[in-house]
């Protein structure tokens, strides 16, 4: 009966969405429901050629490194020619900087990746061009130039207050008259205009270009909730439409996955929309919170809160969870080096719902704290400062040899923060109740704990984690010892009857008879 009520309201609550919703997207291809994706910031990866910038070669050298890890797929930052250091300013949308490499070098990556069952994903910047794109450049010296109408230009006296908006100069620094034009996030970096179908038509033609004649798979796609600014978010919804109906003929099912950065109740009506999945800001919030104050007895509803609603919206959509980003500071430091937390924070991702994120360095216990720049150091493969990949883009300030092991040590050593990360990647891919199974929260009267279920048609598996530093005897409703498998344990376990003694910082999955 309950379920008969259930099904009711949740079709009703389908019924009350428009009838486009779910035809406007294709399948979702299950890789992304079952694979766990490895963010790149390339300048900071590998590098090929000894001039100390990472570059597209480097990564293709990598590849078997990324499938040692055992990831499926990888999201590199934007690599279009861009003037700054971070390339969120693009200056040519169909092209490399050539301080990565080529468009043959990157064929040829996408090409390697996919050998490995590697996806490949780029960032897609449309919401602003670079103040320096050619289109902008023509636009900002001549009002009559057809690329004016590609950016949002106000007359000054219009203009309230100054935020956002920005006179043009010329090459000399010199204040060009006449109208501003508006960059929600930097002077750099001109808003783009979507109002005019010209610049809807140009973004098209450049995910035609990557999908189709360069091969990728998807993209992860910046500041989606800046097309149009928060009061025309009707048209912001029906821009995302456009660009999935379109690029569907290209390849059907593309991979998208959005940055909203706003809570759930905003980011939800994306999934409606043109993407299939979105970036799960709350739980990662929730999840570092959890690990600083060591209360995790919120984690598992929470979650299930978010996916509810998600699900009432699209129950295909794709979660995409991740502890922390490149705008974030790294888990690591957040966690204040402590590796006990870093590890129990790794098992709760990959034991939570959802499709993982991995930022670059995360699996070595990289740590990093803003400016931007810090967050975003060079990979450590091996012990000597001129190791073969090691960048030098920046002179590290947290990630040297004096305070982190690198990659080659890791490896070698079975207690490694890198084991816990393979070891629970291959843990996830391989059971199918930890990829895809539904999770059902268990509540126990013990704050340090987060304690959950996951279901699905051919398992049945109790997850528990323990933030806190001491041991914790846990008394699981319906578990017996006798009835259950040991899957992981990422320190050993004891049995009091049918009650599991947690170490401080352990996790346990159990599988169920
Ligand atoms: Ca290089
Ligand atoms: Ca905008």
């Amino acid at each position: 009966m309950m379920k008969k009520i259930l099904l009711a309201l949740l079709s009703s609550a389908l019924c009350s969405l428009p009838l486009s919703s779910f035809s406007q997207k294709g399948p979702i291809p299950a890789h992304w429901h079952k694979g766990v994706t490895y963010e790149i910031f390339v300048r900071a990866f590998a590098d090929s050629n000894g001039d100390g910038i990472g570059d597209i070669k480097g990564m293709t050298r990598r590849l078997d490194y990324l499938q040692e890890l055992g990831v499926k797929g990888v999201w590199l930052m934007p690599i279009s020619p861009a003037p700054s250091y971070h390339k969120y300013d693009v200056v040519d949308y169909k092209d490399i900087d050539p301080e990565y490499g080529t468009m043959a070098d990157f064929k040829q990556f996408v090409k390697e990746a996919h050998a490995r069952d590697i996806k490949v994903i780029l960032d897609m910047v449309p919401n602003h061009s670079s103040s320096l794109h050619p289109w902008f450049q023509a636009a900002m010296k001549d009002p009559n130039s057809p690329y004016r109408d590609y950016y949002v230009w106000q007359d000054s006296a219009k203009v309230r207050g100054q935020e956002h908006w920005y006179s043009p100069k010329d090459a000399s620094g010199k204040i060009l008259g006449g109208q501003k034009y508006y960059g929600f996030f930097w002077h750099g970096m001109p808003d783009l205009n979507y109002d005019n179908p010209k610049v809807r038509a140009e973004m098209i033609e450049a995910g035609r270009f990557w999908l189709k004649e360069v091969g990728i798979d998807g993209f992860r796609l910046d500041a989606v909730r800046h097309v149009y600014p928060d009061a025309e978010a009707a048209k912001n919804h029906a821009w995302w439409r456009e660009f999935r109906r379109e690029l569907d003929k290209v390849k059907p099912g593309f991979f998208t996955v959005g940055e909203v950065w706003a809570p759930d109740s905003q980011v939800a009506p994306y999934l409606q929309q043109g993407l299939h999945s979105v970036f799960n800001f709350d739980l990662s919030f929730a999840l570092v919170k959890a690990l600083q104050t060591g209360d995790a007895a919120g984690l598992a509803p929470l979650h299930k809160r978010i996916q509810n609603l998600y699900q009432t919206v699209d129950p295909a959509f794709v979660d995409a969870t991740f502890l922390t980003n490149h705008d974030q500071n790294r888990i690591m430091s957040e966690v204040a080096g402590n590796t006990g937390k870093a590890k129990v924070a790794a098992a709760l991702l990959l034991t939570l719902p959802g499709s993982p994120f991995l930022y670059y360095g995360e699996e070595l216990g990289m740590t990093g704290m803003k400016p931007d720049e810090y967050i975003r150091e060079p990979f450590l493969w091996a012990d000597s400062l001129h190791s073969p990949d090691r960048t030098r883009w920046i002179s590290p300030k947290y990630n040297t040899q004096e305070t982190l092991k690198p990659l080659q040590e890791q490896q070698k050593d079975q207690s490694s923060l890198w084991h816990h990360y393979k070891t629970l990647i291959s843990l996830r891919e391989k059971n199918e109740a930890l990829h895809s199974g539904v999770l059902k929260p268990i509540i126990l009267p013990l704050s340090q704990v987060s304690a959950f279920r996951r279901i699905s048609p051919t398992q049945r598996l109790v997850v528990v984690h323990n933030t806190s530093d001491k041991e914790v005897t846990v008394a699981i409703p319906g578990l017996k010892k006798r009835k259950t498998k040991l899957l992981f344990a990422s320190q050993k376990i004891i049995w009091q009857k049918d009650q599991v003694v947690l170490p401080g910082y352990g996790s346990v999955v159990l599988e169920e008879k």
